[in-house]
């Protein structure tokens, strides 16, 4: 079906909230591409609640929309309004992160391939420390496939240094906030100085862990090692301020990929059960000129 002959259809987009710059961007993103395809477009913002994206879904069905497309907060709990959609007709396609449903139960899953950004950044750190450092990880939300996947990607890579370990690990929700709170706790109960590398699962909460270091009286990227993933605006300034190391890029265009296949499944074509966007890994030396072209 031609992307004219898709201008009258009405999807439903069931986001997780608004926790972090990326989230963000990638809301964003998805509002102008479903815009440019002249989409009847219901965006229903879950303030990071499941309960709230189970009723924006049922209230979707409701409505009688063509699709729905769902970025899932958490990996379990989805059988039961994914079947109701299924008995309504309504195609489900999964973006961003994915979950553990039966796959007849969705289209396909949109996203970046979470396990491996976390042993990106755990080969970048044993490269960057010859395979000798004491880690601390701020981890994701609890339950969320990328942080489920980011923290198992990592630890592989790892486990094959005898001089890497993870000393401690907490979840800071994603937030700048929540990681420089988790930040400052670990950097009492363990001391900066036996510290060797913050690993966290997003740009947010590394630029949280660097603020908890200065205001320790350490030098964030040199003291201690900080990378993360997202590839948000904000971290290339730290970067060029010299306060994180890396960050690996997830893009934040992945409604085009959700879209594509939400109208390849409605015109009866096959759509595979996973569709992976690809990302990057960003150093400080462009990292101002990244800045420059994002702000
Ligand atoms: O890394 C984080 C957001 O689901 C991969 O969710 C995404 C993650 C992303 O809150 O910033």
């Amino acid at each position: 079906m031609s992307v004219s002959a898709m201008a009258e259809l009405t999807v439903g987009f069931v986001q997780t909230g608004s926790e972090s710059g990326w989230r963000t961007a990638f809301t964003n993103a998805t509002k102008a591409e479903a815009e440019a395809r002249g989409y009847d477009f219901k965006f229903a913002d879950a303030q990071g609640k499941q309960e709230n994206q189970i009723k924006a879904i049922r209230s979707f069905i409701v409505q009688g929309v063509d699709g729905i497309v769902l970025a899932p907060l958490v990996t379990t709990g989805w059988d039961k309004v994914l079947k109701e959609a299924d008995r309504a007709g309504i195609p489900v396609v999964l973006v961003d992160r994915g979950l553990d449903s039966d796959p007849s139960l969705y289209v396909t899953s949109v996203g970046s391939d979470f396990t491996m950004e976390g042993a990106m950044i755990g080969a970048w750190m044993a490269v960057e420390t010859e395979g000798t450092c004491d880690i601390v990880e701020l981890q994701g939300a609890v339950g969320a496939d990328a942080a489920i996947k980011r923290q198992a990607g990592f630890a592989n890579v790892i486990e094959n240094f005898p001089g890497m370990q993870i000393i401690a690990s907490q979840t800071g929700s994603w937030s700048s906030t929540g990681g420089k709170e988790v930040m400052e706790s670990f950097l009492k109960s363990i001391g900066g100085e036996n510290i060797c590398a913050v690993w966290a699962h997003n740009d947010n909460m590394a630029i949280g862990a660097a603020q908890a270091i200065k205001e320790a009286g350490l030098q964030p990227s040199e003291d201690i090692l900080i990378a993360s993933v997202d590839a948000i605006t904000d971290i290339f300034k730290t970067m060029a301020d010299g306060e994180t190391n890396v960050t690996l890029e997830l893009s934040p265009y992945q409604g085009a990929a959700a879209f594509d296949a939400l109208e390849a499944h409605l015109a009866g074509e096959d759509v595979p059960k996973r569709i992976t966007v690809p990302g990057g890994l960003f150093y400080p030396e462009t990292a101002a000129e990244e800045y420059a072209r994002r702000k």
